[in-house]
């Protein structure tokens, strides 16, 4: 049959472009109006009955997003035969891993940023007065899940966990997961348009499909309050039908036990005390967990947890009332020596031993929540942590989405990680240029962070200002409003070569701690050469040198510090041939496990400290 083509003049292509433009349009509207709303964090998934949907899945690339649409690709044929009308077959399409960013699994996929449909196929026989959840660790960074061809969900933002309610939806026997994931990036999104890191795609960290009863423990903290060595207070909230429960928390070791009764929405307050003897606090050097469980009538969930305080006094942060210096180094979520994205305990603990051999005792998780297993591999090793959501650069600080966008982005790595000792500092965002439309994002941020957890501190990575052209100094409005100053600095880097470095010192009028959360300079490892040469070892050295004196002698005293950054990552930012070839080389590590002279420097003065 001779097919006659409907538009063939340029304008009628151009209509025809309108038109799918449109379609396309109300198709996304439709989907953003049925959004079902996802359920509230289920805390410590670790812990939970759980069966993975882990493993290989089906994909069909989307870059027009034709999938998206009322019979989209989420809808498979019920008749598969040769007579079936079809232009798309997860069953005959191509695989890769999840979790796993898609970029570093296929040479194809390397550069791809769009849409991606996945799916995963799987038998599952439901159980009487159980509930099911989909819990994604992460998918980067627009995700829209379907069960048996149900929207059961929808999410944004890339780097943390959600879940998805699933009970109605699962059938006996064969059931099909499938997943619309997006990383375009967005000019409202956050992180924004551009930012210095590889913006990998995909279901990047675990999924799982957890079995709860109908009515099982939700969240719960179980935390020092603020203030106190002894003093426990956290709340527990349970979720389903019959909310009002006791429950009762045991911490064996310690001999704790207490029940408390839930209020009709599921709420406890949880208060209990210390023993006054024998308690390890949790520190880098005594990294102590307990076993801390949680119980009713039907739902048991365990985690470990250590108890520790963090406050402020003028310019010391208190580890458990005694002054600490953040030894400390910037970390992106990369794996060593392959360079996607960490999907498991042992890629985090690769990177973690890095940071103990150097000295560290404190590790910035820069720019966005890392994996879960990252944060809890760290604890174990008594590194304490700095998250942070990505408030990077210049977002849309006037637009009400993307506030919402970020608000909830916060609001999921605090529920994930509020039981983690290690985690001492909520940092809010990176490098955001003053007005006045920022500062009223970020303070109500900060607000609704303290409200939600006063027992951390609150930063944020400001930029640098000057007092004059030597004395440099720190001037940002936020500083009233977090507990700890912290700036990033690249004098001798950007701002001049290692000899301006000499010549500055700094001044900055606040009694607060102060951190640096960043310094650094670029190197390749392997490339020698004098010390006034960019991007040798020997510069990167000497820049460190030449830092850590001014840090020594001329600058007020710092709490700590995270410079930038443990090992090379990518960034389509660093382009220049034969030295970056698309990665920061600030790293003092390479990208496959090469030290550079610096991480000595570096290693040798945190040794002192
Ligand atoms: C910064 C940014 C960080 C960059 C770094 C650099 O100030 O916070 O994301 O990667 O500088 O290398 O320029």
């Amino acid at each position: 049959m001779k097919h006659t083509p409907i538009f063939s003049s340029h304008f009628q292509n151009s209509v025809r472009v309108a038109v799918l433009f449109f379609i396309a349009l109300t198709a996304t509207c439709s989907y953003a109006q049925t959004t079902p709303s996802l359920l509230p964090l289920i805390q410590n998934p670790d812990s939970r009955h759980c069966q993975t949907l882990d493993g290989r899945w089906s994909y069909i690339l989307d870059p027009m997003n034709n999938g998206v649409s009322k019979n989209g690709y989420f809808k498979e044929p019920t008749v598969d035969n040769k007579t079936t009308f079809k232009e798309y077959d997860f069953s005959t399409s191509p695989m890769l891993n999840v979790p796993g960013d898609w970029n570093t699994q296929k040479a194809e996929l390397m550069n791809y940023e769009g849409s991606m449909w996945l799916k995963k196929a799987f038998l599952f026989h439901p159980q009487p007065d159980k509930r099911y959840f989909i819990y994604f660790g992460a998918v980067n960074y627009h995700a829209v899940v379907y069960v048996n061809g149900i929207k059961v969900g929808e999410h944004i933002g890339g780097f943390t966990p959600f879940n998805v309610d699933v009970t109605s939806q699962l059938k006996e026997g064969d059931n099909s997961l499938i997943v619309w994931v997006n990383d375009t990036r967005e000019a409202d999104g956050v992180p924004t348009l551009k930012y210095d890191w590889f913006n990998y795609g995909g279901i990047t960290r675990k999924v799982r499909l957890i079995t709860e009863p109908a009515t099982f423990i939700q969240t719960y903290k179980v935390q020092l309050q603020k203030g106190s060595l002894r003093q426990i207070a956290g709340y527990v909230k349970i979720d389903g039908a019959s909310a009002s429960q006791s429950v009762t928390l045991t911490i064996p070791e310690l001999k704790i036990k207490q029940t408390v009764t839930t209020n009709n929405e599921g709420y406890a307050t949880i208060n209990t005390e210390l023993p006054a003897k024998n308690v390890t606090l949790w520190s880098p050097d005594t990294p102590k967990l307990y076993t801390v469980t949680l119980s009713t009538l039907t739902d048991t969930v365990t985690d470990k947890i250590g108890f520790r305080s963090i406050e402020t006094r003028g310019h010391d942060i208190l580890l458990n009332g005694k002054p600490i210096f953040l030894k400390g180094i910037s970390i992106h979520d990369e794996a060593a020596y392959r360079n996607g994205r960490i999907f498991s305990a042992s890629e985090s603990r690769t990177l973690l031993t890095w940071a103990k051999e150097l000295g560290c005792n404190y590790v910035r998780l820069a720019h966005y929540p890392h994996n879960e297993a990252m944060v809890r591999t760290a604890e174990k090793m008594g590194i304490l942590v700095w998250e942070e959501v990505p408030n990077y650069w210049d977002i849309q600080w006037n637009n009400p989405t993307t506030y919402a966008n970020s608000l909830n982005q916060l609001s999921e790595m605090i529920s994930r990680d509020q039981n983690r000792a290690n985690v001492i500092i909520w940092s809010m965002a990176n490098e955001t240029p003053q007005t006045e439309a920022r500062n009223a994002f970020l303070t109500k941020l900060v607000n609704y962070t303290r409200a939600q957890d006063d027992t951390r501190l609150i930063s944020m990575a400001m930029l640098r200002g000057d007092k004059s052209h030597n004395i440099l100094s720190v001037n940002d409005s936020m500083m009233s409003k977090v507990d700890v100053v912290s700036f990033n600095e690249y004098v001798g880097w950007y701002e001049g070569d290692n000899s301006r470095i000499d010549q500055v010192s700094w001044q900055i009028d606040v009694n607060k701690p102060l951190i640096i959360s960043e310094l650094g300079a670029g190197a390749v490892a392997g490339l020698h050469g004098d010390a006034s040469e960019r991007w040798t070892e020997e510069y990167q050295a000497e820049f460190y040198r030449k830092t850590l004196k001014m840090i020594d002698e001329r600058m007020p005293k710092i709490a700590g510090m995270t410079p930038w950054i443990l090992k090379d990552f990518r960034s389509p930012l660093r382009e220049l041939p034969r030295i970056q070839d698309g990665f920061n080389r600030k790293g003092l590590i390479s990208d496959q496990g090469q030290k550079k002279e610096a991480f000595y420097v570096l290693q040798a003065w945190y040794k002192n400290k």
